[in-house]
């Protein structure tokens, strides 16, 4: 069977362009109903009857057997001999990565996750107050979307954020375990790892049991289980995100080798079916170089049945009048990953407003922020972008508000105070600043 790549040839100046611009975007996070009635049951078992839940459902889901919960943790000792047992080059890496996503999220840190204060004319002092969380668990999926860079990328900022303690369950179906994941978890960081995932492990980390402890955070992505879960347990404890499939949008001037693009296009299909990659530019004949690049890199990639899907089912090459009419379709999607593949992408870079992570230039293909530009590839996905973040230090902080009212601060304020409280009827209010006004 030969296998065909064929994503969606549009053109903005097409009379049905709105219609099949639409079709191709449309996605719903929603699950479905039986989906989240066996979630509501497995976060309710777990909540009540702790380790013993978490036992049973590991061994019917994963197929690992344990004695007891103590037997699905991995020691510290255990994460370095998987670290060890790598091949050098791969060791070298995996700390190399670290050691560039580690300076990144540092500098973010200095830049938005200090504390800051400052004193008014009264002299009260007014402030803001940021800790790292006590505690997080980080989920990480297993079988084939077992991605070690996802550890780095969870953990790495939650250490630098300073958080006490990092707690890591991973599916370990049949009780095979992954090197890769154990050895990142390593290098990042983590305190304690627990071989177990779905829903059971999300209601782990959120209750408590007696051997699993109960964090403040649940970062990280998961099936639509550990989704669900995670929607579910929010409020009981923070979640970051709910991910979708992933995306790239590649807007391009027609400077950049086309088999490069076709490769970017690929690199994001090949993680999912529902992965979307889309092209945009102004040039008809550069569109056809990429797709004639799709079909012959196509039949040489392992994961070409997942990639032909994806770029067949949700892909897409548009033509647009020119690159700023390019820019506006890119922010009306706000992609999860948005290559400006131009020889002057500086003159787009303030047009775009929405995208998780902007890659600027030929050379900055998608890839290389997934693994070690620096940058967190815990993206907004399916538009969120309009109103979310990366994945960052600031989502292991969070921020009190300090202050320090002088005496003469008192007098200032206790005046307006008590004006609005006795406006909204609180007379305990009125009479809490008005005791402080000297008379
Ligand atoms: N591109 C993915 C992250 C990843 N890629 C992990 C490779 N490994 C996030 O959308
Ligand atoms: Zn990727």
């Amino acid at each position: 069977m030969t296998l065909v790549a064929a994503p969606a040839r549009l053109s903005t100046q097409s009379a049905t362009f709105e219609a099949d611009f639409q079709a191709r975007l449309h996605w719903s996070a929603d699950t479905d109903a039986a989906i989240e009635q066996r979630v509501a049951d497995i976060l309710a078992d777990v909540q009540h009857r702790g380790d013993a839940a978490v036992l049973a459902y590991t061994q019917r889901f994963d197929g690992l057997e344990a004695a007891d919960m103590s037997a699905l943790e991995l020691s510290q000792a255990e994460l370095k001999a998987a670290f060890d047992s790598l091949p050098e080059a791969q060791r070298q890496a995996l700390e190399q990565a670290a050691r560039r996503v580690r300076s990144y999220h540092e500098a973010q840190k200095k830049a938005s996750g200090e504390s800051w204060s400052y004193r008014d004319e009264d002299g009260t002092l007014l402030g803001q107050k940021v800790t790292p969380l006590d505690r997080v668990g980080i989920y990480v999926p297993g079988g084939k979307a077992a991605y070690p860079s996802s550890v780095l990328m969870n953990a790495i900022p939650a250490h630098v954020a300073g958080v006490g303690e990092i707690i890591m369950v991973v599916p370990t179906p049949k009780g095979e375990k992954n090197a890769l994941v154990l050895a990142a978890a390593y290098v990042a960081g983590v305190s304690r790892a627990f071989t177990i995932g779905g829903a059971q492990a999300v209601a782990a980390l959120a209750y408590g049991t007696a051997t699993v402890p109960k964090v403040d955070k649940i970062t990280g992505p998961g099936n639509a289980y550990v989704a669900s879960a995670k929607k579910r347990v929010f409020g009981t404890v923070g979640i970051d995100m709910i991910a979708g499939p992933s995306e790239i949008l590649v807007l391009a001037d027609g400077s950049t080798p086309a088999d490069w693009v076709a490769m970017d296009l690929f690199s994001q299909a090949e993680h999912d079916e529902l992965a979307q990659s889309i092209l945009l530019c102004p040039d008809a004949a550069y569109l056809d170089a990429v797709q004639r690049e799709i079909d012959r890199l196509l039949p040489t990639m392992p994961r070409a049945a997942i990639i032909a899907k994806s770029l067949s089912d949700r892909g897409a090459l548009i033509l647009t009048r020119d690159m700023e009419e390019a820019c506006a379709i890119s922010n009306r999607i706000a992609p999860e990953h948005l290559e400006v593949s131009s020889r002057d992408p500086h003159r787009w870079e303030p047009l775009l407003k929405h995208a998780g992570a902007i890659f600027l230039g030929a050379f900055t293909s998608e890839s290389l922020g997934d693994y070690c530009a620096g940058p967190n590839h815990v993206l907004p996905t399916s538009g969120t972008a309009r109103f979310s973040s990366p994945l960052g230090v600031y989502d292991f902080q969070k921020r009190s508000s300090l202050i320090e009212v002088s005496e003469a601060g008192a007098q200032t304020l206790g005046r307006i105070a008590a004006e609005l409280a006795y406006g909204e009827g609180l007379q305990a209010h009125a009479q809490a600043a008005e005791m402080r006004l000297k008379r």
